[in-house]
């Protein structure tokens, strides 16, 4: 089907803004940087503000940048579902003292990392013209399945207009069935449909309002076959990816799929996002990325209606240690007027030095439209294995979608003052493993989210504003 480019379209970065209980509870088996500072002091105050002035430097830039809230923290609902019962008070207490694996859960401000929030694909690729969105069931740890209620709500209040906007249900979270019949039966603990949302989904296309080919990367087949990672679970399933595509109309044609190479996984590459980027025809990767390199720019190269320009970064010159330890690929690559593009890495980049060195004389020195390096301070996010591609959820739209919108999410120098004043206001500068249980932290934190809802015009998107509880 051929499809026609839309005028004016632009890519809104959406980033999660960091919630209040911010900690590091080391909850993220394969990530080596949540695993590596477990039960380290946390600062949600400094979180938030770096995430900030992230958004804010690249709004100044001319880029358009939106801003999503971070979720209902501690999650107490969720500890009810689970049978403790009293007042809130009560619940934590209790929670604290025989579940304490439980309340770290359910004090993640994990929803931040919104590059897993959902999987967006813009209008001019869907049959129906709309921009469509399920929301990632993050089924692989519990403190990330605690996210995808909140987060549908989330986009339905954003992206509310029907005639726009297109909202598909979270996959089922269950174990692989036994396909009748088959030889070998499924062992039933697999996940079937394990989402991680758009940390492992890129689009490649010419400029953002042009069609393009929507490339899936999953860690492994839920229904058997193919090699596996060894050390560290796989997050996404090929099923998911092809459920996600089916969902938002997506043919043949628009998409390929690609197996994660399962020894990047074991190397702590827990998503996609963490060894490969792309923006337009920009595909930014290690040679790691994929188990099958050739297929899938073959593939890629196939399909896309403009010409791919890959930017392989060989393991001689950046090895997977490296590349886990800096998020040098968990950058955010953004296009410029002039053709050109800004690749926006975080701090950890520039200290390593086969990673800086890569990045100078290589990428920028390279024959390839990146041509400038922005650096960026998210060390308390990246304390937790999020990079600055993580923090962020691209959607692109039109000019008509954008004024579509609801609420009060385009970031704004109002805007940005108004997010600053109000964590200067309400978050903690301290919080350490044992502060989750205050019963203080968790009542600061609800004052704190009902004000901001005024504050973005949303609405009662939070259990506790819709008597959940
Ligand atoms: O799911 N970390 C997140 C980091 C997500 C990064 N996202 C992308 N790559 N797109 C995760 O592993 C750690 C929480 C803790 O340990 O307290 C955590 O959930």
């Amino acid at each position: 089907m051929s499809r026609v480019p839309l005028p004016n379209v632009q890519e809104v970065n959406f980033d999660g803004l960091v919630g209040p209980t911010h900690n590091y509870s080391g909850l993220a088996l394969g990530n080596v940087a949540s695993m590596n500072h477990q039960g380290q002091v946390a600062n949600p105050k400094e979180a938030a503000l770096q995430g900030i002035l992230k958004m804010q430097s690249l709004m100044e830039a001319g880029y358009a940048q939106g801003v999503l809230p971070p979720q209902q923290r501690p999650d107490i609902g969720a500890l009810r579902d689970l049978g403790f019962r009293g007042s809130d008070r009560e619940v934590l207490a209790h929670a604290a003292r025989e579940a304490p694996p439980l309340l770290r859960a359910v004090c993640s401000a994990s929803s931040m990392w919104s590059a897993n929030a959902g999987t967006v694909t813009p209008s001019v690729d869907a049959p129906d013209g709309r921009v469509h969105f399920t929301p990632a069931n993050l089924q692989s740890s519990f403190h990330r399945f605690l996210e995808p209620f909140t987060t549908a709500r989330v986009l339905q209040a954003i992206f509310h207009d029907e005639q726009r906007f297109a909202h598909h249900p979270v996959l089922p979270a269950t174990p692989a069935f036994a396909d009748e019949g088959a030889a070998n039966p499924v062992l039933p603990a697999t996940p079937a449909f394990a989402d991680e949302g758009a940390a492992n989904h890129t689009r490649l296309c010419g400029a953002h309002g042009e069609p393009g080919v929507h490339l899936f990367v999953y860690g492994r087949r839920a229904f058997g076959g193919g090699r596996e990672p060894k050390r560290f679970p796989a997050r996404q399933t090929l099923e998911a990816s092809q459920a996600v595509a089916r969902q938002h109309g997506l043919t043949e044609a628009q998409t390929v799929f690609a197996q994660q190479h399962p020894d990047a996984i074991d190397a702590g590459v827990f998503h996609n996002d963490v060894i490969a980027v792309g923006n337009g025809p920009v595909l930014l990767y290690h040679e790691m990325a994929f188990l099958d390199e050739e297929r899938t720019l073959d593939e890629l190269r196939a399909k896309m209606s403009t010409p791919l320009i890959p930017v392989r970064v060989p393991l001689e010159a950046v090895s997977l240690e490296d590349a886990v330890a800096s998020y040098l690929f968990n950058s955010q690559l953004l296009s410029n007027p002039d053709g050109s593009m800004t690749l926006v890495v975080p701090g950890e980049c520039q200290e390593r030095e086969a990673v800086w060195r890569t990045l100078q004389d290589y990428l920028l020195a390279g024959h390839n439209p990146i041509s400038e390096v922005v650096v960026k301070d998210l060390k308390q996010s990246m304390r937790n294995g999020g990079g600055p591609a993580c923090l962020r959820l691209r959607v692109a739209l039109s000019e008509a979608e954008q004024t579509a919108l609801s609420g009060r999410t385009l970031l704004t120098p109002t805007l940005v003052a108004d997010l600053t004043a109000w964590v200067n206001r309400h978050y903690r500068d301290r919080l350490a493993p044992e502060d989750l249980a205050d019963p203080l932290l968790a009542e600061e934190s609800l004052t704190a989210l009902d004000e901001l809802t005024q504050l973005l015009q949303l609405g009662a998107i939070y259990p506790f504003q819709l008597n959940h509880a």
